[in-house]
């Protein structure tokens, strides 16, 4: 085995815990084979009281989650799957959810040198294709906080279009970029992105400019789905809480929480 192949079957499989350089994301990281979901496993570790900023990855889930009950498809090794467990105050969610796209957007430029873009609410696209999802899932006991999972899944080779259900543009980062990236390239600096964009967060600083100016929703026509309601419009503009509002052809507006 040459140096190089050394190297880059170390990077594949680190054998020791690399130096994150994070504060907190990443404190504990746990690696599997195969899970579930690794929102799922990361929702269990937090009701058993995992420290805040631990985060489970998986090289594959057998019921990988979109948002609203619809399915994150992947295939062994060929995309970053990973969940954090959080611990946030209510007042910070539309932010921490945030942090998810935007830490994703910062990674694919680090690590690529590509510019990527955030489709509302937290899609990622590569030249209008979607290359990443972001499920942010808040756990309610009563009226109270316990705690947040946001989940993170990033195509690196993985080839999603043949399925049925992908009715939108999809890609993977290196037919994009051209690069032979694995998720080890990818994860240390999407951690250190997530911490940054925590801390800042927690420190009271607002993160909205900076994803608002990777987002590239406004100023278009769009399909929202909301629940059972559908609303097509031009999207006018988007709240620090992450609410779009919607122009619709009569003129009226509507203010979408969530929503496609
Ligand atoms: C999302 O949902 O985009 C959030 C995806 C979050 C996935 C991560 S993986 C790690 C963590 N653990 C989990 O179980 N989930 C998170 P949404 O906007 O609802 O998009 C889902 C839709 O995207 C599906 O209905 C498909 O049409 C499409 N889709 C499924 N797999 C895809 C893929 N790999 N790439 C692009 N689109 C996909």
């Amino acid at each position: 085995m040459n140096e190089e192949d050394r190297d880059r079957n170390r990077a594949r499989h680190p054998a020791t815990p690399f130096n994150l350089g994070t504060t907190l994301i990443g404190s504990d990281l746990i690696c599997y084979p195969t899970i579930s979901s690794t929102n799922t496993v990361a929702k269990e570790m937090a009701m058993q009281g995992a420290r805040e900023g631990t985060v489970v990855l998986a090289e594959q889930q057998t019921e990988g989650k979109g948002r609203m009950g619809r399915k994150w498809y992947s295939s062994p090794g060929s995309s970053l799957l990973m969940s954090t467990v959080l611990y946030p105050e209510a007042a910070w969610l539309p932010q921490v959810n945030m942090s998810g796209s935007l830490a994703t957007v910062r990674c694919i430029r680090q690590t690529t040198g590509l510019e990527s873009s955030i489709k509302w609410p937290n899609d990622v696209l590569i030249h209008g294709k979607k290359v990443a999802g972001v499920l942010f899932e808040n756990i309610f006991q009563g009226s109270q906080l316990r705690a947040a999972i946001l989940g993170i899944g990033i195509n690196i080779t993985f080839d999603v279009s043949l399925r049925p259900d992908i009715t939108y543009p999809t890609t993977n980062l290196n037919t994009e970029s051209g690069r032979d990236l694995t998720v080890w390239d990818l994860l240390p600096s999407l951690l250190r992105h997530l911490d940054q964009l925590y801390l800042r967060i927690k420190g009271g600083s607002d993160i909205f400019p900076e994803w608002l100016a990777a987002v590239e929703t406004v100023g278009k026509q769009v399909k929202v789905r909301s629940g059972n309601r559908i609303e097509e419009g031009t999207a006018e503009r988007i709240n620090p809480d992450g609410s779009l509002v919607l122009r619709r052809p009569d003129g009226t507006r509507v203010t979408m929480v969530t929503g496609e």
